[in-house]
């Protein structure tokens, strides 16, 4: 077990249902602290250099376009094993398989409507971080 940071972003769905406080206390309760957090307007550029591992799916377009259909809110969690534990917490892509109680399940409509990003490994979620947050702007306590 090990402190880890990742990178998760509360996306446009989630943002527009008014829902971002619900999902800040589950991470809190979880045991996971925000320390660093900004909500911006993506760009197409900005959002697909985010997503470029996945430029070749057939779903890419319709990421992307989704991604910038609206404000994002964009956080930095730390804690313990945090990128498995914000990964419980969100739940399976697809919220139609996502366990109950998981922030897909209560708030997620489709598998591209689906109401949060998580990174998935620690070499991913160093380069998330690092994608949105310069070093200095990264509060750890
Ligand atoms: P995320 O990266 O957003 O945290 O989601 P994830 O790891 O659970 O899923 P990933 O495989 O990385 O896919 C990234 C996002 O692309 C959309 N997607 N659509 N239509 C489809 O088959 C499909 N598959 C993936 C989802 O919005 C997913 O979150
Ligand atoms: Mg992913």
């Amino acid at each position: 077990m090990a402190i880890e940071r990742t990178l998760s972003i509360i996306k446009p769905d989630a943002v527009a249902k008014n829902v971002i406080g619900q999902i800040y206390t589950r991470f809190e309760n979880a045991g996971l602290k925000v320390v660093a957090a900004r909500m911006a307007q993506l760009s197409r550029a900005e959002a697909e250099g985010f997503y470029a591992v996945h430029r070749e799916r057939p779903f890419f377009k319709d990421l992307v376009d989704f991604m910038v259909s609206g404000p994002v809110m964009i956080q930095v969690l730390e804690g313990e094993s945090a990128i498995a534990k914000n990964r419980e917490l969100m739940g399976a892509t697809d919220p139609k398989k996502a366990d109950k109680g998981t922030i897909r399940a209560d708030f997620a409509d489709s598998i591209d409507a689906n109401a949060v990003h998580g990174s998935d490994a620690v070499e991913t979620a160093n380069v998330e971080v690092a994608y949105f947050f310069p070093a200095l702007n990264v509060y750890s306590r």
